[in-house]
Formats: C-alpha cells, structure tokens, sequence
C-alpha cells in the first residue's frame, strides 16, 4: 500500500512490569500491523549486543554496578540504536519497542536514585526519539508474579516489581504521549510542556489485543 509507505512509521513503545504481557502483546500488534500490510518490526531494550552485553551480565547477577553507572549504560543503549531508529522509521517502518526510556525512569528510581535525576527529559535521553505512542500494560503485582513465577534476572522480585510498578504510577502522568504523528520523528527535547498534562494510554492485559476491536 502505498500511502502507508509514504508517511513515516510509527515509534510505538509498550512498557510495564516484568511478566506484564509486553512480549505477547507486542507479537500480536505486529501480526496485526503485518496484517495490514505495514512495514513493522518487533525491538526491544535494553538491546542486549554492544554496551548491551555489559547490561546483560548486570542483570544475570554475574557483574556488579554502581546504579548510576548501570542507569546510563540503558541509556548508551538507547544511543547506540538511536540513528538506525531514526532510518527505519524515515523509510517508513513502524517500530513496536518492547520497553524504551521510561523504563529507565521506573525501575532506576525503585532502586532509591533520584527520580528527576532519572527523568526522561534529563540530559541523557534528550534527543532521543520520543514515541508517538506509549502503551502501559496495566497488571497487578500479584498477577504478573503468578505467570511462571519470576526467572533469576536482578530485578524480578516482587518487593522491586513493586517499587517499579510506583514509579510508572508516577511517570503516567509526565511526558507520555499519545498520537501518532507524521512527518518527521521528535525528539525528548522537543516535546512541549503540555504533554505533561496527557494520560498515558492504558492498557489493560485482558483486553484481547491491542488494536483489533
Ligand atoms: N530496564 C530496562 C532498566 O532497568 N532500565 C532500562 O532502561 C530498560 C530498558 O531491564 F527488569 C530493566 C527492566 C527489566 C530488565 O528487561 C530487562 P527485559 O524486558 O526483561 O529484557
């Protein structure tokens, strides 16, 4: 389809607790997206090649890290990606991320650093592509424990998930940002005031997919 070609793709980010249903969700938008005949791709982060590796073996528990230190390595990570981002959404490849910034902001301040220090919109996500669209996957706490239990990685304990679940509480009403736009992709920087004051799209898991009615 051409008109679809045409527009640049779309940056759309879903976030949540570990166990929330990202994964699930995020191959269901793209089945349905492909269904529509898009040009799409399924991403995740932390991407776990390049300064990725070093993250991988932080949350493996197998190298320890100063927070601050780990905070910005996620954030490098999102750097690395950023211009082959920028590509893929320019030709007009929608991107489905499967966490982005936001993360960042949850699950660093959990761990007790300071939440404006974290902020999406400090120094080092400035500049990044912002999303056109954040889903929050919404699920209790007791619910996502329940699916398979949590696996071995750093933060996949229910007092954490917690703490994190927080700190989205937090960020929902900060800088996400619900329409999707045309022309080309923003960035942190240039997100205005107002889109403080926008709800986050919420999510339920329950519902049966993300955009087939
Ligand atoms: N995580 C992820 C962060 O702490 N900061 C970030 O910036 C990002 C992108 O990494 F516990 C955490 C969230 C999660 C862990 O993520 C690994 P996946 O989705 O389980 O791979």
């Amino acid at each position: 389809n051409d008109l679809k070609k045409d527009s640049r793709g779309a940056l759309i980010v879903l976030e949540g607790l570990d166990r929330c249903g990202k994964t699930s969700q995020s191959a269901r938008l793209l089945s349905s997206l492909e269904g529509l005949r898009y040009s799409v791709e399924s991403w995740r982060f932390p991407d776990r090649t390049g300064v990725g590796l070093m993250i991988s073996s932080y949350l493996s528990n197998q190298s320890q890290l100063d927070d601050h230190a780990i905070h910005l390595l996620f954030s490098a990570n999102r750097w690395e990606k950023r211009s082959l981002m920028e590509a893929k959404l320019m030709s007009g490849t929608t991107l489905i991320v499967d966490r982005y910034s936001y993360s960042g902001v949850a699950f660093s301040s959990a761990k007790g650093l300071d939440f404006q220090w974290c902020k999406v919109k400090k120094k080092n996500e400035v500049g990044l592509l912002a999303p056109d669209l954040v889903f929050y996957l919404d699920i209790s706490l007791e619910k996502a424990a329940e699916r398979g239990g949590y696996g071995g990685e750093r933060y996949e304990q229910l007092e954490f998930q917690k703490k994190v679940a927080e700190s989205y509480k937090k960020l929902t009403d900060a800088s996400w940002k619900e329409k999707v736009t045309y022309g080309s992709p923003s960035c942190f920087s240039e997100i205005p005031a107002t889109v403080e004051e926008k709800e986050a799209a919420v999510m339920s898991v329950n519902e049966a997919s993300l955009i087939e009615k």
